[in-house]
């Protein structure tokens, strides 16, 4: 299997540690790849031209961070997710969006690009999530899977980019954010 990625990219990072957790460590090769460098194989992969893509062994080219976070969960034999695991997920890649959102649109309008409709939006839904994950019941479980490390990585994401965001007073959200960075899978895989 092969996974096109880069160092930066919140979703590449949830597959990659769902991939580590699943135990395809050995069995995933990485290709760095950038997709603001019009890179050859990312484009032929994933005509959206957006990390990260598994490809599998059968060479099937799998784009969209969910998508290739249930492939590897099956491949690995995990049982289908719960309603709650699916919902935790859900939040988890929202956070990971409005982030991710955030981040790109100062990248290439400038801070300005918060004060519009669409920035005030993303800034609120991340706060409406950090609320809304800090009461899930679902965070302290033990049997992790890929819903909590999108969390983690959504959350290891704020620290990393945007900084200013101090959802230091979710206690749930800081202890499950220590516990998941403490994992190897996230210390292999740390933003920089
Ligand atoms: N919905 C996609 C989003 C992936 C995504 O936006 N990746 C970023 C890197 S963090 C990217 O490749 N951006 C390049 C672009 O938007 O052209 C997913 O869940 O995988």
């Amino acid at each position: 299997m092969q996974l096109l990625l880069n160092q930066t990219s919140p979703y590449a990072r949830a597959a990659r540690v769902t991939a580590l957790e699943a135990g395809f460590g050995e069995r995933l090769e990485l290709v760095w790849s950038d997709p603001w460098d019009e890179a050859a194989q990312l484009l032929a992969a994933n005509p959206a031209n957006k990390v990260p893509v598994l490809i599998t062994d059968e060479g099937v080219a799998l784009g969209e961070t969910l998508l290739i976070c249930v492939y590897l969960h099956q491949l690995a034999g995990g049982v289908p997710l719960a309603a709650e695991r699916l919902q935790l997920a859900g939040l988890g890649q929202g956070l990971i969006d409005a982030a991710f959102g955030t981040v790109i649109a100062r990248k290439h309008g400038g801070a300005a690009q918060d004060e519009s409709v669409l920035g005030a939006r993303r800034l609120a839904a991340i706060e409406r999530l950090l609320a809304r994950l800090d009461e899930s019941s679902t965070l302290d479980a033990e049997d992790l899977d890929f819903s909590h490390y999108l969390v983690a990585v959504g959350l290891d994401y704020l620290s990393f980019r945007l900084p200013e965001i101090d959802w230091s007073a979710h206690l749930v959200l800081v202890a499950f954010h220590q516990r998941l960075l403490a994992r190897p899978s996230f210390a292999t895989t740390a933003f920089q």
